[in-house]
C-alpha cells in the first residue's frame, strides 16, 4: 500500500525496534537520525538529518508516502532541548511532510499529555490534556499540530499516547501502563494500514489486565496486542513487598503513594498543592 515509509528516531529505543520489525513490509523503509543508524539492509535507505534543519526535514520526506514520526528527546529535560527536539522538530517534520504530499503521519506522543489526571479516573482519547512535564507540554503540542494537519490540509494523522515502553516492566506503576516491543510494531503497522483515517488519538499499551486506560481506539485501528504485563506481576510485586512494611496486595493501593497517571514524572520539580489537583 505505501512504496516508501519514513521512520524518524530510527536509532532510538522504539526506532530499533521498529526499524527491525518493519523490515521487509513496504518496498522502501527510510531511516532518518542525527545518530548512527549503521549500514543499510536491503530495502532500506539511511538519510541522517537533523530535525532543527527545514531543508534537511525536506529532503529526509521528498517521496515518501506515510512517516513513523518516532525523533525527539523521549523524557523530561532542559527547556532549551525540549524547544529545539519536540517543539521545533516536529514542527519542521508536519511542514516538511506537508511540502512533500506525504499522506500519513503517525506522531509519537507520550502518557504524560494527560499525566496530572487521577489515578482513579480513567482516561480516554477525548480526556484533557494535563501534562505532567515541559516533555508532556511538547507531545501536546505535537498533537495539536496534527489536529492542525489533519483540519488544513488534509493529511491523516494518528498520536500514539505510548505507555511504558520496555523489553519487560520493570515495576508496579508498568503493570499497567507497559507496552512490548512486539505490541509496539503491531501498533505502528496497524496506524499505517488503517483505513478512513482523518484525525485519531489513541492509547498505546499492551493488553495489561491492569491498565485503565483506554484501548478501544487503537483496536479500532486494527491493533491487537498479544502481551500482558501481568505474566510479571508476581515477579514485580514480591521484591516491591520486600522492601514493604505493610505488603501490597493491589496495584491500586500504589495509588495512594502514586496519586496521578503519570507517576514519577509528576514528582519532578514539583512544588504545587496536591490537593487543589482535582
Ligand atoms: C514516556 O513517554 C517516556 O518516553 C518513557 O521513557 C517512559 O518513562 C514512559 O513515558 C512512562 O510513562 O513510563
Amino acid at each position: 500500500m505505501y512504496n516508501r515509509v519514513l521512520l524518524t528516531g530510527a536509532a532510538g529505543a522504539i526506532g530499533s525496534t521498529l526499524r527491525h520489525g518493519l523490515r521487509g513490509r513496504f518496498a522502501r523503509l527510510r531511516l532518518s537520525d542525527v545518530a548512527p543508524l549503521g549500514d543499510a539492509a536491503e530495502g532500506e535507505e539511511i538519510v541522517p538529518a537533523d530535525m532543527g534543519d527545514q531543508d534537511a526535514m525536506a529532503r529526509v520526506c521528498q517521496d515518501c508516502d506515510a512517516i513513523l514520526h518516532f525523533g525527539g528527546t523521549p523524557r523530561e529535560a532542559a527547556w532549551e532541548t525540549i524547544h529545539a527536539n519536540n517543539i521545533v522538530g516536529a514542527y519542521n517534520l508536519f511542514e516538511a511532510a506537508r511540502q512533500q504530499g506525504v499522506k500519513r503521519v503517525v506522531y509519537a506522543s507520550s502518557n504524560h499529555v494527560i499525566g496530572f489526571h487521577r489515578q482513579s479516573r480513567p482516561v480516554d482519547s477525548h480526556s484533557d490534556p494535563r501534562p505532567d512535564t515541559r516533555y508532556g507540554v511538547s507531545k501536546v503540542f505535537g498533537e495539536a499540530l496534527g489536529r492542525l494537519y489533519a483540519d488544513k490540509h488534509g493529511m491523516e494523522v494518528i498520536c500514539l499516547r505510548i505507555g511504558s515502553y520496555r523489553p519487560k516492566p520493570t515495576d508496579v506503576r508498568m503493570l499497567e501502563t507497559w507496552l512490548s516491543p512486539q505490541d509496539m510494531v503491531r501498533l505502528a503497522i496497524a496506524s499505517l494500514e488503517a483505513k478512513n483515517i482523518h484525525f485519531e488519538t489513541v492509547y498505546g499499551v499492551s493488553a495489561n489486565s491492569r491498565g485503565n486506560w483506554d484501548r478501544s481506539g487503537a483496536e479500532r485501528l486494527g491493533y491487537q496486542p498479544q502481551d500482558n504485563a501481568e505474566r510479571y506481576a508476581q515477579e514485580i510485586l514480591q521484591s516491591v513487598n520486600a522492601q514493604r512494611d505493610v505488603p501490597l496486595t493491589a496495584t491500586s493501593e500504589l495509588h495512594n503513594e502514586w496519586p496521578f497517571q503519570g507517576g514519577s514524572f509528576c514528582d519532578e520539580e514539583f512544588t504545587g498543592d496536591i490537593s487543589r489537583i482535582d
